[in-house]
């Protein structure tokens, strides 16, 4: 927990630069821009003009629906020129980590809640691995500050607790309900629950039916190997679909990218920790790299070791041993 000195040394710190950079992790979800944006407007009390940017892509329908209905000045970082002399602030994520692309410019602050260990010195570091969301240390910056938050801030990091926690049912800790209470007073309920109410689109519901016909189930781990194209972030969304299933409690979502293999983990069993399952498959053996949450994480298989994942009969070997293993 940071003190409001802190926070406002930091904030001082800002003062003299003619613009700070405020980068989301690359293919952004909800909690990334919605506090990327409430930083922005913070920060804008202070009389810091800010910039919004990503990369990858924002492929989810709710999120263009929640950028473009809050008007949300947001940009592909290829559309706006950084310079090195740029300072930058890493929200919902970190450099160093595989989702966050080293744009031009200096990394002066994370604000994260992943389980990460930066490698390099901040001016600012805040990162709390028990929270639900960023959304939720962003609210707290406003009540340690006594800033007013606009409707709209609310509602934009409203949307972000609620998706991330999945509607404060994982990851979340007592902040995360505190700042529930507080923004679900504030917020504009009839556009957030709008948002999280339309998370699909109609072409998408092909992957939903690839995955009742092509799912794997071995002990409660359920998995699929998508057809491809397929949106990043429809991963994770087939990957909680899946999970809600009742016989299911370990999800893995798969599909070809990059001649790799793009990967999503959900969980809901205690003794399986999908962020170590990832770090120990992949980064441990060298086959690719992962990480994230015990309950929902990510990866990617490296392109020479795609076959010991997705040959017919060792369909997600190295994890279903290794899940096998810590339910023993
Ligand atoms: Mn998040």
């Amino acid at each position: 927990m940071k003190s409001k000195e802190e926070v406002l040394a930091f904030i001082k710190r800002l003062s003299p630069l003619q613009r700070v950079i405020i980068q989301a992790h690359d293919f952004p979800d909800h909690d990334a821009i919605s506090s990327a944006y409430a930083l922005s407007v913070l920060l804008s009390h202070y009389e810091i003009s800010t910039l919004i940017v990503y990369n990858g892509e924002i492929d989810r329908i709710s999120l263009s629906n929640l950028i473009q209905w809050l008007e949300i000045p947001i940009y592909h970082c290829s559309q706006v020129k950084l310079n090195p002399s740029d300072k930058i602030i890493n929200v919902d994520g970190c450099i160093g980590e595989k989702n966050v692309t080293d744009v031009p410019g200096d990394e002066i602050a994370v604000i994260d809640h992943h389980t990460i260990k930066p490698t390099k010195s901040f001016w600012f570091k805040d990162i709390r691995s028990d929270y639900g969301a960023t959304a939720t240390i962003i609210w707290e910056y406003y009540k340690l500050l006594g800033i007013e938050m606009s409707v709209q801030v609310a509602s934009a990091l409203l949307v972000g607790l609620n998706v991330d926690t999945a509607n404060m049912t994982r990851g979340f800790c007592k902040a995360d309900i505190k700042a529930f209470v507080y923004l679900n007073a504030r917020s504009d309920l009839t556009f957030v629950n709008r948002v999280l109410r339309n998370t699909l689109m109609q072409g998408e519901l092909r992957n939903f039916e690839h995955a009742f016909r092509n799912l794997s189930v071995d002990n409660g781990v359920a998995s699929v190997l998508l057809p491809e194209p397929c949106p990043k972030n429809m991963l994770g969304m087939l990957g909680d679909f899946l999970l809600s299933v009742n016989e299911f409690d370990v999800v893995i979502v798969a599909v070809k990218q990059n001649n790799g293999l793009q990967l999503s983990f959900r969980s809901e069993c205690q003794s399986v920790d999908v962020g170590r399952l990832a770090r120990e498959t992949l980064n441990n053996t060298n086959r690719g790299f992962g990480g994230g949450h015990s309950h929902m994480a990510g990866g990617i298989i490296l392109p020479e070791y795609i076959s010991m994942f997705t040959d017919k009969n060792n369909y997600f070997k190295p994890f279903i041993k290794k899940i096998s293993e810590w339910r023993a």
